[in-house]
C-alpha cells in the first residue's frame, strides 16, 4: 500500500495533479497531516481561527456558505493567510448535481469557489458526469477533486458497492483531476479494480476527536491514531475539537483566551497526527 510510503516520496505518484503534489510537499515541509475545519458563521471568527492554527495545519477546510457576512474580502484575507502560513484551501462544497449545474455552482454565484479553493469534493450520486462538469472548470486552474466514498456519520449510505463505485470512478478518471477521497480508511486499496494498475490517491478523513466520541446529530469521532496509524488515512480533518473554545465570548479578554486555546488544540492535533504517521511509516 502507498500509505506505508512517506508523504514526500509519493509526490511523483501525482504527476497529473498539482494540488495533490502541493499537499504532499506541504505535509513534509510542515511535518503535519492536519486539516482544520472552520465551521463558523462570522468572517472575523473564521479569520482569527485560521490565523491561530495556520502554522500547525497543512489545509484549511471551509463551508463558505455558512458565513453570514461573506464578501470577496474574506477570500482575499483567507488567501493571504494561506500564503503567510503555507496551507492549502479546501472548500467542502459536497457538490451533488448534474455536470452542467455543478460547473456553474463551482465557477460562479456569490462564492466563485474555483477561483480560490485549491481542492473541493463531490458526491457520486448523479453519476460520473459530475466529475466532467467540475473538471471543465477546475482542471485548467490546477485544482483537485475528492470523492465522498465514505462518511463519518452514523447510518451513512456511502458504503459497500457505493464506495466501490467511487473508487472505480477515480481510477477511470484519466486526467488525474480526481486526486483522492473523503473516506474512513484505505478505500483505494480495498476496492482497487483488478483490471487496472494500482494508483495512488489521498485519503482525507473527518470525524476526528481526542476528547469526545460523537455529537447529538450522528457525528462519530475516532482518534488520530485510529485514523492515521490503524486505518492508513493520510489527512485528519478536525473541526470542533480545535475551534470549539471560540464560540460566544462576552469580552476581549475571554476572546483572547479562546484564541489561545484554539492555537493550543491545533498544536495538540498536529502532534497526535504526526506521531501516528511516524509510527505508521516506521512500523
Ligand atoms: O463524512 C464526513 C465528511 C465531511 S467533509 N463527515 C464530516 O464530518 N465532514 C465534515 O467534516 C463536516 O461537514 C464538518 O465540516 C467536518 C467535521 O467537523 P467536526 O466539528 O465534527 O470535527
Amino acid at each position: 500500500s502507498t500509505s506505508l510510503q512517506p508523504y514526500g516520496s509519493r509526490v511523483g505518484n501525482f504527476a497529473k495533479n498539482a494540488a495533490a503534489r502541493n499537499i504532499l510537499e506541504t505535509m513534509e515541509r510542515k511535518q503535519s497531516n492536519l486539516c482544520v475545519s472552520v465551521d463558523v458563521t462570522k468572517k472575523k471568527d473564521l479569520l482569527d481561527i485560521v490565523d491561530a492554527v495556520g502554522e500547525a495545519v497543512i489545509m484549511v477546510k471551509t463551508h463558505i456558505d455558512i458565513v453570514e457576512d461573506f464578501d470577496m474580502d474574506l477570500v482575499v484575507q483567507l488567501t493571504a493567510l494561506a500564503k503567510k502560513h503555507d496551507f492549502v484551501i479546501f472548500e467542502d462544497r459536497k457538490f451533488a448535481d448534474i455536470g452542467n449545474t455543478v460547473s456553474l455552482q463551482y465557477a460562479a454565484g456569490v462564492h466563485k469557489i474555483a477561483s480560490w479553493s485549491d481542492i473541493t469534493n463531490a458526491h457520486l450520486v448523479p453519476g460520473t458526469g459530475i466529475i466532467d462538469g467540475l473538471a471543465k472548470v477546475g482542471e485548467p486552474l490546477g485544482r483537485g477533486l475528492l470523492l465522498l466514498a465514505e462518511m463519518s456519520s452514523k447510518g451513512t449510505l456511502a458504503a459497500g458497492e457505493y464506495t466501490r463505485a467511487n473508487v472505480e470512478a477515480a481510477y477511470n478518471n484519466e486526467s488525474g483531476f480526481v486526486m483522492g477521497f473523503i473516506a474512513m480508511g484505505r478505500v483505494d486499496d480495498k476496492y482497487a479494480p483488478a483490471d487496472k494498475p494500482k494508483r495512488d490517491f489521498l485519503v482525507l478523513t473527518p470525524g476526528v476527536g481526542l476528547d469526545v466520541t460523537g455529537d447529538a446529530m450522528g457525528q462519530q469521532y475516532r482518534t488520530p491514531d485510529e485514523v492515521i496509524y490503524k486505518s492508513g488515512c493520510d489527512v485528519i480533518i478536525v473541526g470542533r475539537g480545535i475551534y470549539g473554545a471560540l464560540t460566544k465570548e462576552s469580552d476581549d479578554t475571554a476572546r483572547q483566551a479562546a484564541v489561545e486555546s484554539v492555537r493550543k488544540q491545533g498544536n495538540r492535533y498536529r502532534e497526535a497526527g504526526w506521531e501516528a504517521y511516524l509510527k505508521r511509516i516506521n512500523h
